[in-house]
């Protein structure tokens, strides 16, 4: 079905519904979106009307921006004063389910990596070239994470040497060490992350990672921005404490993963925390901890950052976790180029236990394709919109 041919039956075509959007606007008007689309789409997408339809994507547009806004950050705790105690440290990611640290990554290895990745970016006519290119000043419509032109870039930053020995940086080790352990080292799967400014739609969206590696629970992830990152430039924001509610379940999302948690009411008491990142600074946080990226409300700047997961030796992991993000390529594609040997099957030296993948606890709910087709709908309308009107202020 179009939403864009014209309506059939006169007028809007919605007198029989009129009791349903009166209740989907009370329900909106309280901010409850989620709820309004949950009442509305089952109706629309059974009544063959195609002015229901359009009026469920309207919802979905406007609900982007209204979602987004709805939480508020409290500052992340700066755990740097607890380096040195291990006990202290520990105590703390219990009960937290993450560690925030200012300044631990060598700065000039952060900027090596991201030189490589905007040179990349700038070839492929993602960003602005030249003098400037560091700054990553977005050229062209946001790629989105698993598309085709998305891959274009990432399929060589995959394969760059200085992306996954970050994950080994000795600073990055010792902090892991001492908030998990003697034994922590890397998994193989290391993660970049290529964020368009102007795209609040595709903001990673509050989700758990353990659906995501599954293994140990004890699974945790360091997450770091490339440059100074502050929470407008779209910053990972993390639910203090929500790691204590078991495996939440999941349901579509067009941002990074395509999965959200779905927040039960004693999750939604959890509050969020956030910071302004500068380059250096690190996040660790396990993987039943609920995490999100902020909206990047940078106009002209991608975000670009990193992810990298640690583990015990003797502890759980998936075969999905020693391999090359997205799986395109065997690891002697990936290591074609380096110069050094170190860091290559690393973890054929360390000690693990291959855990069977769960499929059940990574699956989307029934109806997600329907779910997926209506918020890429919503998303290109919403986009087109800003794009207009960014050309109509231009143009007067
Ligand atoms: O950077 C992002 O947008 C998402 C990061 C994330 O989900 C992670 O590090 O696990
Ligand atoms: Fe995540």
């Amino acid at each position: 079905m179009t939403i864009d041919s014209a309506c059939p039956d006169g007028a809007d075509g919605l007198d029989a519904y009129r009791e349903v959007l009166e209740q989907v606007e009370t329900l909106t008007k309280a901010g409850d979106y989620d709820a309004g689309i949950a009442l509305l789409q089952p109706i629309a997408r059974a009544s063959g009307s195609e002015e229901l339809m359009r009026r469920l994507i309207e919802l979905r547009v406007e609900a982007f921006p209204a979602m987004a806004d709805n939480i508020t950050l409290e500052p992340m705790y700066e755990a740097n004063e607890l380096l040195g105690n291990t006990t202290a440290l520990r105590a703390r990611m219990a009960s937290d389910g993450y560690l925030f640290f200012r300044n631990i990554v060598p700065t000039q290895r952060l900027e090596q990596l991201r030189r490589e990745i905007t040179e990349i970016l700038a070839e492929l006519g993602w960003i602005e070239g030249g003098r400037d290119r560091m700054s990553a000043k977005a050229l062209c419509r946001p790629r989105r994470e698993g598309s085709p032109k998305f891959f274009q870039a990432h399929d060589r930053i995959v394969k760059l040497e200085s992306f996954h020995s970050l994950a080994h940086e000795i600073n990055v080790i010792n902090v892991m060490r001492q908030a998990l352990g003697e034994s922590a080292f890397p998994q193989p799967l290391s993660i970049v992350r290529l964020i368009f400014p102007d795209s609040p739609e595709l903001a990673t969206p509050p989700h758990q990672d353990f659906p995501n590696n599954q293994g140990t629970p004890n699974l945790t992830a360091a997450w770091m921005p490339l440059a100074d990152c502050a929470v407008k430039d779209g910053s990972l924001a993390i639910m203090e404490g929500s790691h204590k509610y078991g495996v939440l379940p999941l349901t579509f999302h067009l941002g990074a993963g395509n999965r959200r948690a779905v927040l039960s009411k004693e999750v939604l008491k959890c509050r969020w925390v956030g910071a302004d990142f500068r380059a250096g600074d690190i996040v660790l946080f396990q993987s039943m901890t609920v995490h999100k990226a902020m909206e990047n409300h940078n106009l002209e700047h991608m975000r670009l950052s990193v992810d990298f997961r640690y583990q015990l030796e003797g502890e759980a992991l998936t075969e999905g976790c020693l391999q090359p993000h997205f799986n395109r390529f065997s690891w002697e594609e990936i290591y074609k180029d380096w110069t050094s040997d170190a860091f290559k099957y690393y973890w054929l030296n360390k000690d693990y236990v291959e855990a069977h993948w769960d499929k059940a606890l990574h699956e989307l709910p029934e109806g997600h394709v329907d779910e997926a087709y209506e918020q890429q709908l919503a998303y290109n309308i919403a986009l087109t919109r800003r794009k207009d009107c960014a050309t109509d202020n231009n143009e007067s």
